[in-house]
Parts: C-alpha cells; structure tokens; sequence
C-alpha cells in the first residue's frame, strides 16, 4: 500500500480520493493549489502519474518551426512576444524553401516530429501550409507532423471563407497528424478579455479540438498561467478541458505554459518584466494538472519554458514528458527566456536517467520510437 506523508490535514480526502482513483473536485483542485505542502502534493501527483505512466518520461526527437511571426492579433495577445505587424521591425514570413531548409539543421539524430505554430498572417492560404506539410514528408519520410493551433485553424478557415472541418480534413490529407495546444490561454471571459481580447473564444477552441478529435487528429491541450488569472480561473479551465475530453477522448498532453514577461504589453502592465513564474507555482501547475485531468494520459513540461533544472524535479510531481530537442525555440525566447535553444539526444536520454526514470522516444501519437535503460548517468546540459 502506498504511503503518502501529508504536512497539510487539508489533503488528506483529497489524498482518499486519489489513492483509490476517484474524480477530483473544483474544490479540492482549488484546496491542492493552495497548500504549501508541496512535498506531499507532488507525492499525490507523482502517485498518479505512475499509476498511468510507471517510471517512463517521454522525450520527442523533434524540431520546431515557425514559418512566420506576422499576426494580425500582434496587438491583441498582451502577452505576446513574438508577433509583429507585417512592417515592423523583425517581421519575418519564410519561403517553402527557407522552412525547409530549416528543417534540414537539426543534428545529431534523425528528426521524427515536426511542431510547427506561427502568427496569424493576413494574407498567406491554406496551400502555404498543405505544401509545407507535404513537402517535409516527402523529405522526411515517416516523420509526424503536430502542427497548427485551433488558433490557426479558424483564421485560416476565415481566409479560405470555409469551415475549421474543411480546413482540418485539407490538413490532414497533407500528412498532419496531430495539433499542438497553444492558444487556450485562460478560458474564462473575464481573464480572456483582458489578456486577448477579440481572439478565439474559448468555446470556439474547445470546438475546433472536438472537430480534430472525431477526424482522429489527436491535440494536445494547454493553460497560460503566471499573469492576471486567480486559482478560481485556473480551475475553471482545467475544469473544461477535463469535460471537452470526457467528450472526445482525443487529448494527448496537457501542457501548463509559464508567462513569460519580457517585450510584451502585459509584462510591461504588471510590472513583472525580468521575473519569470516561482518554481513553487510551477510545480503546482504541473502537479494541479496531473491529479486534476484524470482523463488526460501525459503531463508535458516544456522545459525550454521552465528550464531544464525546474522541468528534472517535475519529473517527480506528476510530469511525464520532456518535450524534445526543439532546436530553435522562439515563443519565450523572445519573451525573455534565457535557457538554451535546444537539447541534444543524448543530453535528453542522460537528463531523464539523472532523476532516476526511463527514457522513452516516442512519436508524436506517444509510440514508442526507442526506449532506454533506467541507468543514473551524470547529466550535463
Ligand atoms: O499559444 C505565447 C503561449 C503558446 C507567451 O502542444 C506564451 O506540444 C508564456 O502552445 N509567455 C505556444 N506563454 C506554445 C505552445 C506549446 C509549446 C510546447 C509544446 C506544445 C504542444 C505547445 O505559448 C501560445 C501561447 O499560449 N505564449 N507567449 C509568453 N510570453
């Protein structure tokens, strides 16, 4: 039987609850972000995480791409970093070639998975990205593709005057196969409003996922955290996104995203340029979202996001992947991260096996690819 030691009396139902697998409340998700235990907090996430995963911590062999940063929401996401008008300085738009030849620079071992997210661009189609997609399969056979938030999807469905439906089943005749989950941000109105006001509502999201999932295009699912929300809102996302998948079964990962404050109108509103999240609140949304979506099978850190340091420890409170090798993050780069711009393999491998778990390399629908030994190597990054 598993002992869990709890410093906060106020876990112990919760702790009932999860020991024998029963559905956690908003209430207790709100008790869990709240305590200052989080040794025992972790041990709950990290009791059921290995209920789901064992010791296995996947890792992706992949490489991100951002094939432009013009958005037409530039001054509408607050907390934005990355987007430019089409004039402003720094403005990029990358030929099929140019991206391509980006995904030729990825080192060291094979890539097997594509991630490709950009700006809202104004004027390029559908085509732009159907010939990407094609094209990079043709290049790298048998690589996944996980491209395109519902963000995306509707604007591009906008621009091409169909339905997001016509736009996924374009897609994946392409070769996607599975689609990223940024763009959630915070669901509730009243936050949405204030950090991204007149972007994709949320029900609209949670729509364009549900669509993806009946085409059997798996998503994955995220939550921006760190700025304006309270825990009540927090909750209230985790909430929806554990009901959209009680629905459509079709999620993946669920990925908290730390606020990044540096170069965007929100940072600059709250004063918080040059800080960045405290690991305690980044361990607990990780913890939060593991004990909380039941439904979902993986808990993602992004660890060019938290840093790698932060992102080892999350291996023991709940967290199941690694990311991958990105390559070239852009996304919190631009927002003030300071960590590297990608991992090597083998560094991925050594990082895993440093916090005692098994490395596994998985595709983009979490097939294994390679699996590693358990062995503890020092780890450098
Ligand atoms: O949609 C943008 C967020 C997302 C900032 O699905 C910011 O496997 C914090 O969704 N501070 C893009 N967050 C990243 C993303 C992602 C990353 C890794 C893996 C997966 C996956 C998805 O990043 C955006 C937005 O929600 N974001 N700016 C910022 N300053």
């Amino acid at each position: 039987m598993e002992r869990i030691t709890l410093r906060d009396s106020k876990l112990e139902s919760v702790a009932e609850k999860v020991l024998s697998n029963e559905r956690l409340s908003l209430d207790d998700g709100l008790d869990l972000f709240k305590t200052n235990d989080i040794v025992g907090l972790g041990s709950l996430a990290d009791f059921a995480n290995r209920r789901i995963n064992g010791d296995r911590v996947y890792f992706s062999s992949n490489q991100h791409l951002n094939p432009t940063n013009v958005c037409i929401l530039r001054n509408v996401c607050a907390f934005c970093s990355f987007a430019r008008t089409p004039k402003e300085d720094g403005a990029y738009t990358q030929s099929l070639e140019e991206t391509l030849a980006e995904a030729e620079t990825a080192s060291g071992s094979p890539t097997r998975e594509f991630h490709i997210v950009g700006g809202l661009h104004p004027k390029l189609t559908l085509s732009y990205y159907t010939d990407l997609i094609t094209a990079l399969k043709e290049h790298h056979p048998g690589v996944h593709v996980k491209a395109l938030t519902a963000v995306e999807i509707a604007h591009l469905a906008r621009i091409e005057k169909t339905s997001t439906v016509d736009v996924l089943t374009r897609l994946k005749a392409a070769g996607l196969d599975t689609m990223p989950g940024g763009g959630a941000e915070v669901f509730g109105t009243g936050v949405r409003s204030t950090i991204a006001e007149r972007k994709l509502g949320s029900a609209e999201w949670i729509r364009v996922h549900k669509e993806a999932h009946a085409l059997d295009i798996n998503t994955n699912c995220t939550m921006l955290y760190g700025h304006v929300e309270t825990l009540e809102d927090r909750m209230e996302h985790l909430n929806m996104l554990r009901e959209l998948q009680d629905e459509s079964g079709g999620l993946l990962a669920y990925i908290p995203l730390a606020f990044h404050p540096d170069n965007n109108d929100l940072g600059r509103e709250l004063g918080l340029e040059g800080t960045t999240t405290s690991g305690f609140d980044d361990l607990k949304n990780i913890a939060v979202g593991r004990l909380f979506l039941d439904n979902v099978p993986h808990v993602k850190t992004h660890w060019p996001m938290v840093t790698p340091f932060l992102s080892q420890v999350a291996l023991h409170f709940g967290c199941d992947d690694l990311e991958g090798t990105v390559v070239y993050e852009r996304v919190y780069h631009d927002a003030g991260a300071h960590t590297p711009l990608g991992m090597s393999y083998e560094g991925l491998i050594e990082f895993i096996q440093a916090a005692g778990k098994t490395p596994v390399e998985r595709d983009s629908r979490y097939n294994t690819v390679n699996e590693f030994d358990s062995d503890l190597t020092p780890a450098t990054v």
